[in-house]
């Protein structure tokens, strides 16, 4: 059963990978699994066929079957647990991986959106000047203590995992601000996820749909 999700018809973001449904389809690549995209405009985002799917409205969904799913972190755990190459065998690095999933979506990526909220629609704001430096020294502390974590480690817990994927997929909205080059090793981390084939994959799938050559995953 090939799996479909749904990807913006046109990201804002211009191609750059940075809509969620870049880390599903990396998932699916690391675990050479074929799949399918169904575009969808932000107006049928909102529509009750997509909200049946999708109950905010939003990207991304994937429907394998009778199976829909929606949240980039609970897809990717279900494709990492469905096939091989994503979580360790043994169970306590299985464990400790998904922490790392968590993590990444609950302890570092809310203070980097907020950031990212934050210069997009506050910049007319009479309180952005004050509180900008605020959501940066966030950002700040909780890249400091990952770096800290990572070290020297090509990844967070051993071998390579969904929860680097997830991580890296995080650190990656930070990419054009240049403050993942004030840490040596979570720049290299990056560069790392960047320079794996599946990711490459994921890229080049996700920028063909902006660029109008390719609606699919295959
Ligand atoms: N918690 C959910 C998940 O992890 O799946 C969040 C899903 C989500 O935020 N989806 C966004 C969406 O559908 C797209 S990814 N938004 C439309 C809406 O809410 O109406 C967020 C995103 C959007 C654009 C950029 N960008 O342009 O750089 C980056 C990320």
């Amino acid at each position: 059963m090939i799996p479909i999700i749904t990807a913006f018809e046109r990201s804002p973001d211009r191609g750059r990978g940075l809509a969620r449904d870049m880390r599903v389809r990396w998932a699916l690549e690391e675990v050479g699994q074929p799949y399918d995209v169904r575009l969808v405009s932000f107006e049928e985002m909102k529509h009750p066929a997509h909200l049946m799917l999708h109950p905010f409205g939003q990207i991304p969904t994937y429907q394998e079957g009778d199976l829909t799913l929606f949240e980039s972190g609970a897809i990717v755990l279900h494709i990492a647990e469905r096939h091989a190459g994503l979580l360790p065998d043994d169970a306590n690095a299985r464990a400790r991986a998904i922490v790392w999933m968590f993590a990444a979506l609950n302890t570092v990526e809310p203070p980097i959106v907020e950031r990212g909220m934050a210069m997009l629609v506050e910049r007319d704001k009479a309180w952005y000047e004050a509180r900008q430096p605020l959501l940066e020294d966030r950002v700040h502390g909780r890249l400091g203590e990952l770096s800290s974590r990572l070290g020297d480690g090509d990844w967070l817990d051993g071998a390579f995992s969904a929860g680097d994927l997830m991580m890296m997929s995080v650190l990656l909205r930070l990419k054009s601000s240049g403050i993942l080059d004030e840490y040596r090793n979570l720049a290299a981390y990056v560069a790392r996820g960047e320079a794996r084939p599946a990711y490459k994959r994921a890229f080049d799938a996700q920028l063909a749909v902006y660029a109008g050559t390719t609606s699919t995953g295959r």
